[in-house]
């Protein structure tokens, strides 16, 4: 049976890449939900229907593990999945990203860059608080990221500009402030940008990108549960949108290494 994995777009091929490398015999879904992207603007409300709706096309498809590849609807949406579908675990992003982040920041002082409704919703300052409550937050929405990232913008002197200009706020260091040494990646369209963003920030700056963790989450998950394949051979990838499969698979080629071919 295949994993399922989703986000509004293509930002979640950034979880699908690390899916692919650490576990190259699984069968793997992907959903980009392009109809309604950008989820991080919108509603709790909102963004938790289209999750349901994604998650019960997987569902239909006979997925044996979802993921939801998109910070935004995993603030939101991992427990009301949990709940309508207990038949099949649910991994979300947000919280991989917090344990990363906690493990690695030294001087405690940590920013989070995601959408507007993450920011807002809180869910890294949750779900850090919640594993080290003497860690200092700063969360700074950088909506406009995705733009850049769907558009295929992802490097150079304009890129980098507008990086700085989106992030100001969370550099600007108060006086006798040490300023972040971890900077999270809270939506996975942002991994995308990460060039820009690691000349921006600096080299004193380690990034996190929740990519890498969830898909060790996944790995651990199917082992714990024995639902892991044991099969040979390289597993298939097959791509669903719910509009534009064209225009996908056109972008989606900046994010996945593979040729993609999505169905509507
Ligand atoms: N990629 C999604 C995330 O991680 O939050 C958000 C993209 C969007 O829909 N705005």
């Amino acid at each position: 049976l295949p994993i399922g994995v989703f986000d509004s777009g293509v930002g979640g091929l950034t979880v699908l890449n690390e899916l692919r490398r650490l576990l190259p015999h699984e069968n793997l879904i992907y959903l980009g939900d392009t109809a309604r992207v950008p989820y991080g603007t919108k509603s709790s409300l909102s963004v938790t229907r289209y999750a349901e709706q994604a998650a019960m096309l997987l569902v239909e498809r006979q997925v044996k593990l979802i993921v939801i590849a998109c910070n935004t609807a995993s603030a939101v949406a991992v427990e009301p999945l949990r709940l309508r579908f207990p038949g099949v675990p649910v991994v979300g992003v947000v919280e991989p990203g917090a344990e990363a982040c906690c493990a690695q920041t030294r001087n405690g002082n940590v920013g989070v860059i995601a959408t507007e409704s993450t920011v807002n919703n809180l869910a890294y300052q949750k779900a850090i608080m919640a594993l080290r409550p003497d860690v200092r937050i700063r969360a700074q929405g950088c909506s406009l990221f995705v733009s850049l990232a769907e558009e295929g913008w992802h490097e150079g002197e304009l890129v980098e500009q507008i990086v700085a200009r989106c992030m100001a706020p969370l550099l600007d260091e108060a006086e006798g402030d040490e300023g972040i040494d971890t900077l999270v990646l809270g939506c996975t369209h942002f991994p995308a940008l990460k060039g820009a963003i690691a000349r921006v920030v600096g080299d004193g700056v380690q990034l996190v990108d929740s990519a890498l963790t969830t898909s060790r989450v996944v790995q651990q998950q199917l082992a714990d549960t024995g639902l892991g394949c044991d099969r040979e051979e390289t597993g298939h990838v097959s791509f669903l949108v719910t509009d534009g499969p064209e225009r996908f698979a056109r972008v989606a080629s900046y994010f996945f290494a593979e040729k993609v071919n999505a169905a509507q």
